[in-house]
């Protein structure tokens, strides 16, 4: 089993991440967590598990405009195209995607978990032989030094599918797309969006009948109990997500169904029955706003594929040089 370092230093470095950030998290108001933690095996999983259910339209949304609009995607991209993908999710999409392009030269996924990142680097290479997999296990939220690009090779082209982008704030969302700008110069980005839609149908995707994203939300407490020794009482926690119509965002939290304490390291967290701890903001565009935003962030929004409901759209921004 791990130790875990002590983790009460504000500087923050000698710390566990997760026990750091969760200890800050639970001692501010409102209490809060970044969704980034979700993702141990076995929240990687129940994620998986999502994005199979019948009420979470966006993975099989965005699949669709893939495979529909493959051609035209192919043809923005162009030929010999360095992919870099900014955490490698499932591979379905970066194989379609890969499969549209015409002589991709480079994939570079960057992941957190190093583990995931290399199971699936090592399935890519054999699906794709003659590709060049340069997989980078790093945090994409900050810089990363890219492999320098090839003579002879096309554009260097971002992949950031699944509306990950809605997870940030929209100040930290520009931030982050024009440090992408930035990385991507003279090539481009294509990005998938989550669209602003009848609440009705947000709502459902994020309180599925089988309980999937509940146990996805709850997963962090078990995490915390596994891996930082923490004591919470997990089914005394409900999973609570709605949407915020004018933030424009699914948000999820987890409330506390009674008057309860949780121990963490050495301190004693106090919880009235309704007090809640925000785990996740999944932030919905519109076609417009999205491109705006980008707009700010250096990109030149080029061409935008959606659903026929519009519950989706993947754009393809330009970088300039
Ligand atoms: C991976 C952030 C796009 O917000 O829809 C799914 C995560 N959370 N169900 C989303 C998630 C609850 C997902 N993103």
């Amino acid at each position: 089993m791990n130790t875990v370092p002590l983790f009460q230093t504000s500087s923050g470095d000698e710390c566990d991440e997760f026990a750091c950030e969760l200890t800050q998290g639970l001692r501010s108001k409102p209490r809060q967590v970044s969704p980034k933690f979700f993702y141990d095996a076995a929240g990687s999983a129940l994620f998986d598990r999502i994005c199979e259910l019948p009420e979470y339209y966006p993975t099989r949304t965005e699949i669709g405009i893939l495979n529909e609009h493959a051609n035209d995607i192919a043809a923005s991209i162009g030929p010999k195209a360095e992919i870099v993908e900014f955490g490698a999710g499932s591979s379905r999409k970066i194989r379609l995607l890969l499969d549209a392009l015409y002589r991709p030269q480079r994939f570079v996924p960057i992941d957190i978990s190093g583990e995931h990142l290399h199971a699936s680097a090592d399935a890519l290479r054999e699906a794709y032989p003659a590709l060049e997999i340069r997989p980078v296990v790093a945090d994409f939220t900050r810089p990363v030094a890219l492999p320098p690009r090839m003579p002879g090779h096309g554009a260097r082209v971002g992949f950031f599918p699944g509306s990950s982008i809605g997870n940030f704030d929209p100040h930290e969302a520009r931030r982050f797309l024009r440090q992408l700008a930035n990385q991507l110069r003279g090539g481009g980005l294509l990005i998938g969006t989550d669209l602003v839609k009848d609440p009705a149908i947000l709502h459902a995707a994020y309180n599925d009948a089988a309980g999937v994203t509940a146990a996805f939300n709850r997963n962090l407490l078990v995490r915390a109990n596994r891996e930082l020794g923490a004591d919470f009482e997990v089914n005394d926690f409900a999973h609570y997500a709605f949407y915020n119509a004018p933030l424009q965002r699914i948000e999820m939290h987890l409330i506390s169904r009674c008057d309860q304490h949780v121990h963490l390291g050495d301190e004693t967290f106090h919880f009235a029955e309704g007090d809640s701890i925000h785990t996740e903001n999944s932030h919905k565009f519109t076609v417009e706003g999205f491109h705006a935003m980008a707009i700010e962030a250096g990109f030149r929004p080029s061409a935008s594929w959606c659903d026929a409901q519009r519950w989706f759209c993947l754009h393809w921004l330009e970088a300039p040089p």
